[in-house]
């Protein structure tokens, strides 16, 4: 293909409720979508999973604008027959930015198989048609209301729960979740970086409650003291910021820094990218599952092709809709015994809907090759 246009098109969406972690709390979500035009008239359409500001992960959504603009549209663009395998190779040379990497990744891959009509699970080897999925728990302001969320979670039939943690919101709201809701459960908390070495001895506690994991403890660059924690602790440890490629994930392995992986497409800079972390873990019989960014109904998609992969053998957190947003840009995402359904359409699988997608734009801009 060689790409025609690059469409950049900012959504604001209301939360349906506020998401807390211990990095920040958030009430809407502004998601950058990318659509790539064809000179052949293909067209594809890619998000990119910044946030507004640099809390959770270095990269953020003006910024990763900006790099997408300047640098990786052009670049794929001089492209005369450009391949979507080649992607990951012909942004390599430019720096970090993952997250604007996965995006025009994402939408090269949509326009391509969509062309083909070839569905991204395929393309990415999924041997499922439906994955079992969690929610992820923002912290709350009382326990009374993190026990009335995650009931009305339960009752909706989520396979999985994760509580998002920090010091002073830990033991006792994992204790009341497990009490209230049985040992069957499948439980697991996030910290997002927010405890240190010394904190050690407290997060070992956790070990009474059965959890499936705890994810990313301690600061991204720090690996070691995921190393010391995972020395000491019954609890599998999970990394999600640390792991920003294949690499790292080896790197972190080879280490025992961890036991499991939270695979987020945008973190790692794209599908292909992901495979790959999929393919060297499932080798070493490492599980691993999909994380989430708040997508739109165009990345949670994309997503479920991921999730589809034989070695997502935990429950991912990509919910339904309802959970999110009362009105996305596309179709909505249902639940069906705590399962949601792998698109098979070509590409991704799911387009906007012109409407909503309007509805939501605050801003668009189109560059032309
Ligand atoms: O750490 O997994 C995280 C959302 C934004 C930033 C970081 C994280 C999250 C989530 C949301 O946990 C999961 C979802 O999209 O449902
Ligand atoms: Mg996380």
């Amino acid at each position: 293909m060689k790409i025609q246009s690059v469409e950049l098109r900012e959504v604001a969406l209301p939360l349906v409720t506020p998401f807390r972690t211990s990095v920040g709390s958030q009430d809407d979500r502004n998601a950058l979508l990318v659509k790539v035009t064809t000179a052949d008239g293909a067209v594809g359409w890619g998000e990119c999973v910044a946030e507004d500001d640099p809390y959770y992960f270095p990269e953020y959504l003006s910024g990763e604008r900006e790099v997408i603009r300047r640098w990786l549209a052009p670049t794929l663009a001089a492209e005369t027959d450009l391949r979507s395998a080649q992607v990951p190779g012909l942004l390599g040379p430019l720096r970090a930015h993952t997250m604007a990497k996965a995006a025009i990744e994402m939408a090269v891959l949509d326009a391509e198989l969509r062309d083909l009509g070839v569905s991204l699970a395929q393309h990415l080897g999924a041997v499922h048609s439906s994955v079992p999925v969690g929610v992820s728990v923002g912290i709350t302001d009382t326990l009374d209301e993190l026990l009335k969320q995650v009931e009305n979670y339960l009752a909706e039939g989520y396979s999985r729960v994760k509580l998002k943690i920090e010091p002073g919101w830990d033991l006792e709201p994992v204790r009341l979740v497990r009490e209230a809701f049985g040992d069957d459960l499948a439980l697991q908390v996030d910290a997002n970086t927010a405890y240190g070495l010394v904190d050690i001895p407290h997060l070992r506690r956790l070990d009474d409650f059965g959890l499936v994991l705890i994810e990313q403890p301690f600061q991204p660059d720090d690996l070691d003291s995921h190393v010391r924690l995972a020395a000491r602790i019954d609890t599998p440890v999970c990394l999600d910021e640390s792991i920003r490629s294949a690499r790292d994930a080896a790197t972190a392995l080879r280490m025992d820094a961890c036991s499991i992986i939270n695979i987020k497409p945008g973190r790692v800079g794209g599908y292909l990218e992901s495979r790959r972390i999929h393919d060297l873990c499932s080798a070493v019989g490492v599980p691993v599952w999909c994380g989430g960014m708040l997508e739109t109904g165009l990345g949670r998609a994309a997503n479920l092709a991921l999730a589809a992969l034989p070695g997502f053998t935990l429950p991912g957190d990509i919910s339904a809709t309802a959970r999110y947003y009362e009105r996305d840009i596309t179709a909505a995402f249902v639940l069906e015994d705590g399962q949601l359904r792998v698109p098979d359409g070509p590409g991704i699988g799911i387009l906007p809907d012109p409407d909503a997608l309007e509805d939501a734009t605050t801003a668009v801009e189109t560059l032309t090759f």
